[in-house]
C-alpha cells in the first residue's frame, strides 16, 4: 500500500483513566491518574493509525468523544494527505476556535493520520520525516511533585535508574520561596554535578515573586526554570529572561503556532518545549521546529514521549525529550530508555499499539 492511495474511513475515540505509578503534585493540581483520549483511525484500505490526548481530567477526556465522532463524519472518504487534512480540520473548528481541548482532538487526529501514512510507507515516522532514528536524550519527568525535601531527594535519585541525566522538580509551594529552596537544595545535593535539574512552577508566581525566585535560583545549580508566571505573559517573561542567568523554559501552553511565534518575537524565553497535543500534532510540531530553528532556540518536548521521540529526531535544535511513563499501562510496547536516551522503535509509524485488555479495563463509561 502506498500512502497517497489511502482514504479515511473513520475515527473512533475512547476515554480511559489509567493509574500513575507516582502521583504528580503540581502548584495547580495533584494528578493521580492519567486521563487519556485514545484515538483510532481506520482507512478504507485497511491501514490504521492512532494517537492519544493527555486530557488532565477525566471529564475532559469523556467530553471529547462525541467531537471525534462528528469529525469522523466530516472526514469520511477523504484522501489521507496530512497537510491537506490539517487545513480541512482547522476550517471545521474555525467557528468554535482552535483552542483548549478542541486542539487536543485536532492534534491527536493529525498524529493518527501521520501514523497511518508512515505505516503505509512502511517506515518509522522519524524516517518518513527525513531523520535518522537516533537515540534521543531524555530527562525523567515522572514524579518529583510537591513533596517534602528528603522524600524529593530520594525520589530524584530513584528516577535516575535507566541512566537518565536529568530530572524535573515541581515548585511553587504555597509556603513560598524558602520552602521551595529547601527542596531544591536537598535534591541538588543528592544528585551528582553531571545530572541536570529542571524546575517547573506551572505558572504559580507573580512577576515580582518570579524576579526574586530567579535571582535566588541562579546560584542553585538549576538547568532551566519552567513556566514561573502565567504562560502567556510574554512581556514579563522577556524581562525575567533578561534578569536571570538560568534559562527560562516555556511552551507546553503554546496552542498552535501563533503564540510560539509571539513568544519568540518577544524574546520571552531561552528555550521552547511545545506539546504535541497543543501545537497541532506532527504537522504543527514540524512547523514549530522551523520556528525554533529560525529564532535559534533549543526545543524540547512536553509529554507524549512515544511520538515526540520521532519528532525530536527531525528537529534541528532538539534539546531534551520529556520522558513520562503515563501511557505505558495501555501500550503493548512502551518506549524504552537506554543510557538515558529514548529508543525510536524500528516499527512502521510511531510504534504505539493499544493493549486492548488494558483499554477495556480502564475505559470510562
Ligand atoms: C505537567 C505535565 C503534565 C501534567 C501536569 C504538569 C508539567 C510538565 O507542566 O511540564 O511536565
Ligand atoms: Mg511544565
Amino acid at each position: 500500500m502506498t500512502p497517497e492511495k489511502l482514504t479515511l474511513h473513520s475515527l473512533e475515540a475512547v476515554a480511559v483513566t489509567v493509574p500513575m505509578a507516582r502521583p504528580l503534585g503540581t502548584s495547580a493540581q495533584t494528578i493521580k491518574e492519567a486521563s487519556l483520549l485514545l484515538l483510532d483511525l481506520k482507512t478504507h484500505e485497511g491501514v490504521t493509525g492512532c494517537g492519544y490526548a493527555w486530557c488532565y481530567q477525566a471529564g475532559i477526556a469523556r467530553s471529547l468523544v462525541p467531537i471525534v465522532t462528528e469529525l469522523s463524519d466530516v472526514l469520511h472518504g477523504m484522501a489521507l494527505a496530512p497537510a491537506d487534512l490539517a487545513q480541512i480540520i482547522a476550517r471545521h473548528f474555525k467557528l468554535p476556535g482552535l483552542a483548549g481541548p478542541i486542539m487536543m482532538v485536532v492534534s491527536s487526529v493529525d498524529t493518527a493520520i501521520w501514523d497511518a501514512f508512515a505505516k503505509a510507507a512502511n517506515m518509522p515516522l522519524a524516517t518518513l520525516l527525513g531523520a535518522s532514528p537516533r537515540p534521543i536524550r531524555a530527562y525523567n519527568s515522572n514524579g518529583l511533585g510537591l513533596m517534602p525535601a528528603s522524600a524529593a531527594a530520594d525520589e530524584a535519585e530513584a528516577l535516575l535508574e535507566g541512566g537518565f541525566k536529568g530530572v524535573k522538580l515541581r515548585l511553587g509551594r504555597a509556603g513560598g520561596i524558602t520552602h521551595d529552596l529547601d527542596v531544591v537544595r536537598a535534591v541538588r545535593k543528592r544528585l551528582s554535578d553531571d545530572i541536570h535539574l529542571m524546575v517547573d512552577f506551572n505558572q504559580a508566581l507573580s512577576f515580582a515573586d518570579a524576579m526574586r525566585y530567579g535571582a535566588a535560583l541562579d546560584s542553585e545549580g538549576v538547568y532551566w526554570i519552567e513556566e514561573p508566571i502565567r504562560h502567556d505573559d510574554y512581556r514579563h517573561y522577556a524581562l525575567l529572561a533578561q534578569a536571570t542567568t538560568t534559562p527560562i523554559q516555556i511552551g507546553e501552553n503554546f496552542t498552535g503556532l501563533q503564540p510560539m511565534a509571539a513568544a519568540l518575537e518577544a524574546s520571552a524565553c531561552d528555550y521552547v518545549m511545545p506539546d504535541l497535543d497543543r501545537i497541532g500534532g506532527v504537522t504543527g510540531w514540524m512547523r514549530a521546529a522551523g520556528l525554533a530553528a529560525a529564532y535559534n532556540r533549543e526545543m524540547s518536548s512536553h509529554l507524549f514521549p512515544e511520538v515526540s521521540a520521532h519528532l525530536m529526531a527531525a528537529t534541528p535544535t532538539r534539546h531534551w525529550l520529556e520522558y513520562v511513563d503515563w501511557a505505558n499501562p495501555i501500550l503493548q510496547e512502551p518506549i524504552t530508555i537506554v543510557d538515558g536516551n529514548a529508543v525510536i522503535p524500528a516499527r512502521p509509524g510511531h510504534g504505539m499499539t493499544w493493549d486492548q485488555d488494558a483499554v477495556k479495563k480502564f475505559r470510562l463509561g
